[in-house]
């Protein structure tokens, strides 16, 4: 058991971000079947679009991680757009949150509109609410769902993902956000977003199925994101394997195979 990374109920700027609790092994060999993969197609054009030398990616845990690298990201592309695909909101004050865990709270302090409600951060580059768009919600704790309503933004949650189909869904998100592709994306990716049967290594677990009630063990297990410790090793190996593939996806990995741009097709002599 993890004491939170941050003191209850107390208003100051995080500075304990980003612990290295976690981490994920990275490899070439192929396996895994992760089905949620589907979702990254419409992703993989609007990324194609925007030229794949212009990708910068970051692994990393927890997902306190995303102060950093969207600062970073925004400092650089100030018409970025923000995908965030996870089972929660991570956009809890650091009032409203019940944990204290800092990964369920940096929105608070990447989303401009959310600032009278947070401490001063000497200088965070930001995301407009209009601009960030949230998919596979399925645990939202209520100070969150207020902020995301009352600042109108874009969500989809499991249910639209059930109803519409993941495919969809990213298309509208993107629509949304991002009409045409014609600005930069920042795609914050929570492996907790997977299916625990794929992912079971993490330490917020949630089941993707609109059943998925709010499970009050959840709150005492929020620490790290893919984390190979918890688990068993045969659980571990899968949950590395898923988010092999969701990395692999990122970069135009199909599992339709593709072809690399030189190849040439053997001839007879
Ligand atoms: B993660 C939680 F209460 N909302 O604030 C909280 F349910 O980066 C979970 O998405 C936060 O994994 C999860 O602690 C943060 C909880
Ligand atoms: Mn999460
Ligand atoms: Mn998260
Ligand atoms: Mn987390």
């Amino acid at each position: 058991v993890r004491e939170p990374l941050y003191k209850q109920g107390d208003h100051r700027f995080p500075t304990n971000l980003g612990q290295p609790n976690s981490g994920v092994q990275m490899g070439l060999e192929p396996s895994g079947e992760a089905a949620c993969l589907r979702a990254l197609s419409p992703l993989q054009v609007a990324l194609n679009h925007q030229g794949k030398e212009n990708i910068l990616f970051c692994i990393g845990g927890d997902h306190s991680v995303s102060l950093g690298t969207v600062h970073g990201h925004a400092q650089v592309n100030k018409d970025m757009v923000l995908l965030w695909i996870d089972a929660h909101a991570d956009c809890n004050t650091c009032l409203t949150s019940g944990s204290g865990n800092v990964h369920g709270m940096p929105l608070s302090f990447l989303i401009n509109e959310l600032q009278e409600f947070v401490p001063p951060d000497g200088g965070v580059r930001r995301a407009a609410a209009v601009d960030i768009a949230f998919i596979g919600l399925r645990d939202i704790d209520p100070g969150e769902r207020y902020l995301l309503e009352k600042f109108g933004v874009t969500y989809y949650g499991m249910q639209e993902v059930d109803h519409l189909g993941i495919q969809e869904v990213v298309r509208r998100s993107l629509q949304e956000v991002n009409p045409g592709f014609k600005r930069p994306i920042h795609l914050s990716f929570d492996i907790d977003s997977l299916d625990p049967g794929f992912a079971k290594c993490t330490g917020t677990p949630c089941r993707p199925d609109s059943r998925c009630a709010k499970d009050s063990t959840l709150r005492r297990r929020c620490t790290g994101q893919v984390n190979p410790d918890l688990g068993d090793p045969a659980q571990s190996e899968v949950t590395v394997n898923a988010a092999k593939e969701v990395i692999r996806a990122c970069f135009g990995w199909q599992r339709a195979g593709i072809v690399p741009s030189n190849y040439q097709i053997p001839m007879p002599a």
